[in-house]
Parts: structure tokens; sequence; C-alpha cells
């Protein structure tokens, strides 16, 4: 199977990444729909929603300000890595991510697409105000703080810079991948339960255009029907095989 994905991976001539929760996992950032996305009783898809935010958004905010502290100190994984490497080849165009956390950007790949945002930026919930906490270097304040956190321009609340469950995604954002998804003879599916849309039509769209399907993942997924190569586990270790 390694062999065989190594195979259409070396004849490819347009390759794509598409990652989910699960490629970050033996970086230590819990997972969504796994039995370690429970936060305080409360599960993620309860959270990450418009609703959640204006009925309580303290708890939504400590939902945030917790994943922030934990992802600060996560550090990419060996898969995170061999993306960088194999884009560094010439072999990988891009990496689109449903991910919001930092770590393709830290390992060293160059062309990211973030569907779902970045958990480091903030944004006015009124005016145009955004702001990236890492670049800006007011990180560890804004974690030390308990209260909500409001705009410097306007005083209104601020909300993390993120898609939540019936928002739309950013639209150029959105057109890029998919123009990339009908170019690409190949996509590399890492670590996502491919049950949340309009993310899940990546694969889909390779698949329908005539490119292969090749999936890393312990447990089948939305996509696994689809996929031409299905490598059953760990993304650090199917990684670490395939660039043998
Ligand atoms: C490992 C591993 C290891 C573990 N190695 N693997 C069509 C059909 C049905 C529904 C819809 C549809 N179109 C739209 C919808 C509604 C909705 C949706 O998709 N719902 C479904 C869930 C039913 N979609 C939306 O609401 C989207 N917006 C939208 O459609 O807007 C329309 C609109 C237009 C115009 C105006 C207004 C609206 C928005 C979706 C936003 C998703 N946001 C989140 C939160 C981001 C912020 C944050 O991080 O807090 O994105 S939810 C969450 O799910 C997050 C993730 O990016 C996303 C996907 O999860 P992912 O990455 O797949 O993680 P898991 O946990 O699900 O899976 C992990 C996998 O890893 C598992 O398979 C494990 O086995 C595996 N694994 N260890 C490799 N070591
Ligand atoms: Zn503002």
């Amino acid at each position: 199977m390694i062999e065989e994905a190594a195979k259409l991976l070396a004849r490819s001539r347009f390759a794509i990444a598409f990652t989910g929760a699960g490629i970050s996992a033996e970086s230590g950032v819990p997972t969504f729909r796994g039995f370690n996305g429970l936060w305080k009783k409360h599960r993620p898809e309860e959270l990450a929603t418009p609703e959640a935010f204006r009925k309580d958004p303290h708890l939504v905010w400590s939902f945030y300000r917790w994943r922030m502290g934990l992802i600060r100190n996560a550090k990419p994984n060996r898969a995170h890595y061999a993306l960088a490497e194999l884009e560094e080849m010439g072999i990988l165009k891009a990496v689109i991510t449903q991910n919001v956390d930092d770590l393709h950007r830290e390992a060293g790949s160059r062309r990211i697409i973030e569907l779902h945002g970045n958990i480091f930026r903030v944004r006015c919930t009124s005016c145009s105000y955004r702001e990236n906490l890492k670049e800006s270097g007011r990180l560890d304040e804004f974690l030390e703080e308990k209260d909500l956190p409001k705009c410097p321009e306007c005083g209104s609340l601020l909300r993390p810079d993120v898609v939540w469950f019936g928002e739309p995604l950013p639209r150029k954002t959105l057109e890029e991948a998919f123009k990339l998804a009908e170019r690409a003879d190949l996509v590399l599916v890492i670590g996502t339960s491919g049950v949340v849309y309009p993310a899940a039509y990546i694969p889909q769209i390779v698949k329908e255009t005539g490119g292969k399907v090749i999936e890393v993942n312990p447990e089948e997924s939305g996509i696994t029907p689809i996929a031409d190569v299905f490598l059953r586990c760990p993304a650090g270790e199917a990684m670490e095989k395939l660039m043998e």
C-alpha cells in the first residue's frame, strides 16, 4: 500500500495536500470529534458556533484561550515536516488545511490555504479591526487576561478569526482551494473525518476531475469511499514511510 502511494506521488505532476485535525494529533492538539476532543463536558460542535458566542461569550472565549495556550506550545510533527519537504522537492504544490493551528507554517510549508481561519488572529465584531496576536507580540498578555477582549479601535467585543458552523468560508480562500483541487492530479488527504462542508468537497473535486486520492487516517472517514489508496495508520508513521 505504501509502495502504491509512493508510486502515485512520484508520478504526479500537481499534487496537493488536504489536512484536518488528525495531522496535529501527534503534536498533542486534540481533534474535534475524537475522544480527546472533550472540553469541560462541552462538545466543540456546540462551542464553535455564532449562537454559542452570542449566548455565552465568556464560555466560548475560555475555550479558545485554552486552545490557544495548548497550540502555542505544540510543535509540528513528522507529518507536517514531510509535507514541507515534499513542497521543497517540487512535488506538492499547496497545503489546504482545515486546521487553525499554524503548524504547517511552523514546519516550513509555504503555500498554505487556511479554510477555517487561524486561532492566533482576532477580529472585531463591529469594525474592520484585525490582529495577529503572535505577530503583534500580545499573545502572552491576551492569554493571561480573563475578561472579554475588546477592540482597541471601537471598544466592541473581539472574536476569534475562525470560521464557525453556519458561517461562510472566506470567499477568495475557498475559490483558490477549489481551483487548486480542479488542477490537482493527486490529493493527499491526512487526518480529517471529511464530514464538514464545503471543505470536504476538496478531495471530491480532485476525484471527479480525474485525480487520485491517497488517504492517511487510522480510522475510516467520509473520504475513504473515494480513496484510491487508504493508509490506515497515524499521520507521522505513514508520512515517514512514504518519504523513505
Ligand atoms: C488521525 C490521527 C493521526 C486521529 N493521524 N489521523 C453540506 C452537507 C451537510 C452539511 C453542510 C453542507 N454544507 C454546509 C453544511 C453545514 C456545516 C457542516 O458541514 N455540517 C456538517 C458537520 C453536518 N458547514 C458549515 O456550517 C460551514 N459553513 C457553511 O457551510 O456556510 C454556508 C453559508 C453560506 C453563506 C452564508 C452563510 C453560511 C462552516 C464550517 C466551519 C467549521 N468550523 C470548525 C471550527 C473552526 C474553528 C476552530 O478550530 O475552533 O472547523 S468545526 C471543526 O471541524 C473545525 C475543523 O476544521 C472541522 C473539520 O474537522 P476535522 O479536521 O476533520 O477533525 P475531526 O476531529 O472531525 O477528525 C479528525 C480525524 O483525524 C479523524 O478522522 C481521526 O480518525 C483522525 N486521526 N488521530 C491521522 N494520528
Ligand atoms: Zn472595532
